[in-house]
């Protein structure tokens, strides 16, 4: 298909795009004057949303924002769950020339609070499934909080706003919306991405490595609000007047078959933990995957067991990718002619990558180093956070933190990362902040976190604790421990092992040498 009408990619994939513009016109609107007004944008368990009522819902969204007092370059803090309304809030917003700041749905009250202080935005919407996290987190502000609605309160209120919006004219690296990414110690850090940054990722990754046209059905069990699942199951398919399935549930192996039986998608796109308990489920009983013609995985390294399991069960393959919130998608990925098992793959055309030693020089090729890459998709800056922008992106280019090794034919080796920080579940886990959870239980005295590999291989946090009264170590309390972790944090950080040991290793300065525990 044609690209939308002033915007082309040169040989080298450099983007060119109009000088002034707004990106939810080749998004959404452009579908209409294409003749897809009629054909499905989204499909859900209750309901099929069309392009041309998509385009009238973002335009009443849009105006439904700004008659509540937005206006242009305020944030929209929207906690919403896979649902229609979420690409109602988002494109509305930016049509409107608001930045949407859409956060990892499975917080706590302190993190939003914290969020809803850092981003300085106008108003909050949320899902009414996260009302006990959410307005226990704008209590903690007193006066200091925002306006903030539930979904369902904003859809009555877009019902009565106008279905036409103009949109407002912004340059192709103006701010168009944020995504918080977690760090090792520290707060949450709001990556701002540029208006020219969708279109990136879903030509570069979208168009050209998966081959995504608008005959694809895409369902993403990854989350919208996840920089992965946010092109997957939203910026893809409308980059190519494609189709999206949204399923708002937590996705299990069930949930995600009968999803897939039911509106027979083409791709398919999750996380290593959840094909894992997947091909649990296979290995018992057989689904129809027949409409599949490629899945991607992300998030975390695929083993390459689980690789070989699959296409065994399926006759599919995964195709395995690296991408980041910074990045805004995958950068080294596996593509339907040309994947390893095992490895991420080869940089997606348009990504500059290097491997980097600690002097700052290119390794030798299948030595390993660090990864930093070159990315028209790149995050500006994190917002309030001139250190970490610093330390992240440097001269146009972006630090992963992880550590690399090319192969004898290319294909990128992902060792691990350069700091402590771990995934689990595709998403990240700070350490830092189960100890702290875990030494406010009355029974802990210290507390590491370490990641460990689970029997399928895929990384978990294990505790190893110091106890007040070490009498007290047992599976009674260990139950009791994993118990407060679950409660205290999103419920995917808590420990899935805990050990009882007389002191931890520390440096000079009292820093726990976790480095020393995962031995
Ligand atoms: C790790 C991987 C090995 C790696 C993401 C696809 O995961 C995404 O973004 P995040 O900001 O995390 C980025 C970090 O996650 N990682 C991601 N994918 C892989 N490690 N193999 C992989 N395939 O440490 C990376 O630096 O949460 C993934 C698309 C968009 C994304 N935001």
């Amino acid at each position: 298909m044609a690209l939308p009408s002033g915007i082309s990619f040169s040989s080298t994939h450099s983007v060119h795009l109009p000088p002034l513009f707004n990106v939810a016109v080749p998004f959404i609107d452009r579908h209409l004057a294409e003749g897809r007004g009629e054909k499905a944008a989204i499909l859900t368990r209750e309901e099929t949303v069309t392009y041309v009522e998509l385009a009238a819902r973002v335009n009443r969204a849009g105006n439904a924002l700004l008659a509540l007092g937005l206006e242009p370059g305020d944030r929209l803090l929207m906690v919403v769950k896979d649902c229609p309304a979420f690409f109602y809030l988002f494109w509305g917003a930016i049509k409107a020339g608001i930045v949407p700041v859409p956060p990892n749905t499975l917080l706590r009250a302190p993190d939003y609070a914290y969020m809803i202080e850092d981003s300085g935005c106008g108003l909050v919407a949320y899902s009414s499934e996260f009302t006990a996290e959410i307005e226990p987190g704008l209590r903690q502000l007193g006066a200091r909080a925002p306006k903030a609605m539930t979904v369902d309160a904003f859809l009555a209120e877009m019902a009565t706003a106008p279905s036409t919006l103009e949109a407002r004219l912004a340059a192709p690296d103006d701010d168009c919306f944020w995504l918080y990414s977690s760090g090792s110690t520290g707060r949450p850090k709001g990556a701002v991405h540029a208006q020219r940054d969708m279109v990136v990722t879903s030509e570069l990754y979208g168009v050209r490595v998966l081959g995504v046209t608008e005959r694809d059905i895409c369902y993403s069990a990854a989350k919208l609000f996840f920089a992965y699942g946010l092109g997957n199951g939203m910026t893809f398919p409308l980059w190519v007047g494609g189709t999206a399935v949204l399923d708002d549930r937590r996705p299990t192996p069930e949930t995600t078959f009968s999803t897939i039986e039911t509106f027979r998608p083409t791709i398919f796109y999750g996380v290593p933990t959840l094909y894992a308990a997947q091909l649990a489920a296979l290995e018992t009983g057989t689904r129809d995957l027949s409409s599949l013609r490629a899945c991607v995985s992300a998030g975390e390294a695929l083993p390459g067991d689980m690789f070989r399991r699959w296409k065994e069960q399926t006759g599919t393959v995964i195709l395995d990718g690296i991408g980041s919130t910074e990045a805004l998608h995958i950068f080294i990925g596996n593509r339907l002619d040309d994947f390893r098992a095992g490895t991420s793959g080869k940089p997606v055309p348009g990504y500059e990558v290097r491997i980097l030693d600690e002097n700052g020089d290119p390794v030798a090729k299948g030595e390993s180093g660090r990864l930093w890459i070159k990315a028209e998709s790149a995050a500006k800056y994190y917002w309030n956070k001139p250190e970490k922008t610093a330390e992240t992106m440097v001269n146009g280019w972006l630090n992963t933190g992880d550590t690399y090794r090319e192969d004898e034919d290319g294909y990128f080796i992902y060792e691990g990362r350069s700091d402590d920080m771990l995934k689990v579940g595709g998403i990240w886990c700070s350490p830092v902040e189960i100890e702290n959870c875990l030494v406010g239980h009355p029974a802990i005295l210290e507390a590491a976190v370490i990641g460990h590999a689970d029997e399928q291989g895929l990384t978990k946090p294990r505790a190893i604790v110091v106890l007040k009264q070490p009498g007290d170590a047992g599976a009674p309390l260990t139950d009791a421990l994993m118990a407060h972790c679950k409660k205290t944090l999103a419920p995917y950080k808590y420990p899935r092992w805990v050990e009882y040991v007389p002191e931890l290793p520390k440096t000079a300065t009292g820093k726990i040498q976790r480095f020393k525990l995962r031995g």
